[in-house]
């Protein structure tokens, strides 16, 4: 039997969607889909908020280019509340290239590059938590 736990994930509306303007079409869709904000605010990321958002990356070829991005203007960070709902965002998300992303995914709809991929969502719980923490303290978060 499924079992549907209700889960806290961690969105963050890179600076490519904040610049774009399409932040509302974005949350939009996660409220259409039943999920609830359960905390939101627009912020610059740091040098120390990016490495530490991104430290499982720190070894990669493209670490330094992806924390000049995120860094580059604000995001917007979100935290949603629903059954299941890390992989649900990562389903709306698609995949992480926007070239396999297909049509009526976040990225497949607004994204043509790697590089300026739109959308973060976290990819375990064990992420979410570790990321939610990174931006909201626990009186920030609703009930
Ligand atoms: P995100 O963490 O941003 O939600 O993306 P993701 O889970 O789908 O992908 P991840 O593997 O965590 O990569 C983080 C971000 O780094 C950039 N990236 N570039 N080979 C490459 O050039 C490459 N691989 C990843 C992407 O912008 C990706 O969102
Ligand atoms: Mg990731």
């Amino acid at each position: 039997m499924m079992i549907n736990v209700m889960e806290n994930t961690l969105v963050l509306l890179k600076p490519d969607a904040v610049q774009r303007k399409l932040c509302g079409e974005i949350i939009s869709r996660f409220e259409r889909k039943g999920l609830s904000l359960v905390a939101l605010k627009l912020l610059t990321l740091t040098p120390a908020i990016a490495a530490s958002h991104y430290e499982e990356h720190l070894d990669k070829p493209f670490y330094p280019s992806l924390v000049s991005f995120i860094t580059s203007g604000p995001v917007v960070a979100i935290v949603l509340r629903g059954p299941n709902a890390i992989k649900a965002v990562r389903t709306m998300m698609g995949p992480t290239n926007p070239e396999n992303a297909p049509p009526g995914t976040i990225r497949g709809d607004y994204a043509t590059v790697m590089s300026n991929n739109i959308i973060h969502g976290s990819d375990s719980v064990i992420s979410a938590q570790r990321e939610i923490a990174i931006y909201f303290t626990e009186h920030e978060l609703v009930q």
